[in-house]
C-alpha cells in the first residue's frame, strides 16, 4: 500500500452563529435579497448544520467544525467611529447606521467555502497544505470576516511543519476573493498531485473584458492567479476558467452555485463557463486524462431551477467503496423537475451513485446550501494527526455542540430583536464556552483584550 492511500479530504463546517439572521445584504444572490426581514431560528439554523456533520461524520468522513464569530463585530463597529460603552455603540449604529450594523451582526462566517483557499500538500512547492483566507471584498458584511478566519485557522491548523497560512489579499475590488467556493481540487487519488481550477467572474484590471451586467462579479481573475502563486503551484497543475457572466446575472454568484467537483469527477451545468469544451479539455490534459465532466443541460435543469434548488451547491464526496454520494438539500425534492433529473442521474453510467438529501432550509434561506457550509481540506496521515483534534467531529463533540446551542441560542429573531444589545453578551458567553469545548485558547478580541 502507498503511504499515499491513506490521505482523506476533511470537511470543515461553519458552525452557525447565534446571531443567524435575514438582512438581504447579499446583492446579486437571490435568496439572500427575497428573505429579507424574515424571522430567523438560528438555534434551528445551528441545529440543522450540525446534523449534516454528525451524518457525515457517521459515514466514515473526516468532519470538523469551524467556530462562529464576534457578532455584532464590535472592531468593526469602533473603527467605522462608533464610542463609548459597548451598549452605547450597538445604540448608536442601530439608530444611525441600521445597514452598517446588520452587517456587523452577520453570522455569514457560517458559510465556509469563502472562509479560504485551501491547496493541498500534495500540490504545493514546500509539501505543505497552504491556507489564504479570502478578503470577501464585494460585500462588507463578509468582508470583516478574514481576520478572524485565519486566527482561528492557525488555531485548528497550527503545526508549521505542515500548515502554511496567508495573510489575505489586497482589499481593493481588483483582487475580490471569494474563497474556496471558486475553487475545485482535481486528483486521481488523494494525496496525490493533481490539478488546481480556478473560476474567476472576471477581470480585475481589464474592465474591456466580458463581465456580467446586471450583478457583481465577486472573484477576479488576478486574485486566483496570485493564490496560485502565493501555494506554488505549477502552471501545469493549474486551469483558470471565466464563469459565464450571463448566469452570474442569473443569481449565480460564486462557482459553487453551478459545478461541484471533487476526485476525477465534475458535476456541472452546460453553461457554466466561458468556452466550456475548451475548459474541460483542459483539466483532463492536465490532470492526465480520466476525468468525467456530468454536465446538465438546459433541457434537464434550467439555471432557474439550479438557483432556486442548489443542485449544484451539493457535496460530491467519494464513498469508501470509491463510488461518489451526492448530498443536496432538501429544495432539490421539492422542485419535481430537479428530482425527475436526479432519478434519472442514478440510473445512468455516471460515478455519481447515491443521492442523500439534507434540510438546510435556514441557511438556504439566505443562498447557503450544503457546499457553502463547508470547507474541504485535503490531509495525508501526518498532517490528519496535526489538526486539533477537538475540532473534529465525533459523538462526544456532536453531542456537546447540540447541547451548547440548546444553552445559548435564541429560536427566534425578528428585525426588532436584532437591534438587542445584549445579543452581544449572549454571543460572548457562548463563544468562550466553545473556545472550551475546542480546545483553540484565545482567539476572539474580547478574549485577546483580556
Ligand atoms: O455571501 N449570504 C452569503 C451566502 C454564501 C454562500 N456561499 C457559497 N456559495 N459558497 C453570501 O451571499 C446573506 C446574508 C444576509 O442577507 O443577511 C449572505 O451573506
Amino acid at each position: 500500500m502507498s503511504a499515499h492511500t491513506s490521505a482523506v479530504e476533511a470537511n470543515f463546517d461553519g458552525l452557525v452563529g447565534p446571531t443567524h439572521n435575514y438582512s438581504g445584504l447579499s446583492f446579486g444572490n437571490i435568496a439572500s435579497a427575497k428573505n429579507h426581514g424574515v424571522v430567523a431560528n438560528p438555534k434551528l439554523a445551528a441545529l440543522q448544520g450540525l446534523k449534516k456533520m454528525k451524518a457525515l461524520a457517521d459515514m466514515g468522513f473526516v468532519q470538523g467544525v469551524l467556530p462562529p464569530q464576534e457578532r455584532p463585530c464590535m472592531n468593526t463597529l469602533r473603527a467605522l467611529g462608533f464610542a463609548g460603552s459597548d451598549g452605547d455603540v450597538i445604540r448608536a449604529a442601530v439608530r444611525s447606521s441600521p445597514l452598517v450594523y446588520s452587517s456587523a451582526l452577520s453570522a455569514s462566517s457560517m458559510w465556509s467555502a469563502n472562509a479560504a483557499t485551501v491547496s493541498p500538500g500534495a500540490n504545493t512547492a514546500d509539501g505543505r497544505v497552504h491556507f489564504t483566507p479570502a478578503n470577501l471584498n464585494n460585500k462588507f458584511h463578509r468582508s470583516i470576516e478574514h481576520e478572524q478566519t485565519s486566527r482561528t485557522l492557525r488555531a485548528i491548523f497550527c503545526d508549521q511543519t505542515y500548515f502554511a497560512h496567508h495573510a489575505a489579499l489586497s482589499g481593493c475590488p481588483q483582487f475580490g476573493d471569494e474563497g474556496a467556493a471558486n475553487h475545485t481540487r482535481f486528483c486521481h487519488r488523494y494525496g496525490e498531485r493533481g490539478v488546481e481550477f480556478f473560476v474567476y467572474g472576471a477581470s480585475g484590471f481589464n474592465m474591456a473584458a466580458s463581465r456580467p451586467l446586471k450583478f457583481p462579479a465577486r472573484q477576479t481573475l488576478e486574485a486566483s492567479q496570485a493564490i496560485a502563486r502565493l501555494h506554488g503551484l505549477e502552471a501545469r497543475q493549474v486551469v483558470f476558467a471565466q464563469q459565464n457572466p450571463q448566469v452570474i446575472d442569473a443569481g449565480v454568484f460564486h462557482n459553487d452555485v453551478i459545478a461541484v467537483g471533487n476526485g476525477n469527477v465534475l458535476f456541472c451545468h452546460e453553461s457554466a463557463f466561458v468556452g466550456q469544451q475548451s475548459v474541460l479539455a483542459e483539466i483532463a490534459d492536465k490532470l492526465g486524462g480520466d476525468f468525467t465532466a456530468v454536465q446538465v443541460s438546459t433541457d434537464e435543469v434550467s439555471i432557474d431551477d439550479a438557483v432556486k434548488s442548489y443542485l449544484f451547491n451539493s457535496q460530491l464526496l467519494t464513498r469508501a467503496d470509491g463510488a461518489m454520494l451526492l448530498l443536496v438539500p432538501e429544495e432539490c425534492r421539492s422542485n419535481e423537475r430537479v428530482w425527475a433529473y436526479l432519478q434519472k442521474l442514478l440510473v445512468q453510467n455516471t460515478p455519481i451513485r447515491e443521492v442523500l438529501v439534507m434540510d438546510l432550509r435556514e441557511s438556504m434561506r439566505n443562498g447557503g446550501g450544503p457546499a457553502c457550509l463547508r470547507l474541504r481540506v485535503e490531509l495525508n496521515e501526518q498532517q490528519l494527526a496535526a489538526v486539533n483534534p477537538a475540532t473534529l467531529i465525533n459523538d462526544a463533540l456532536y453531542s456537546r455542540l447540540n447541547v451548547w446551542v440548546e444553552k445559548h441560542y435564541r429560536d427566534r429573531l425578528s428585525e426588532t430583536e436584532l437591534a438587542d444589545p445584549s445579543l452581544l453578551d449572549e454571543c460572548r458567553t457562548a463563544l468562550d464556552e466553545l473556545t472550551q469545548i475546542l480546545a483553540l485558547g484565545s482567539v476572539y478580541p474580547f478574549q485577546l483584550a483580556r
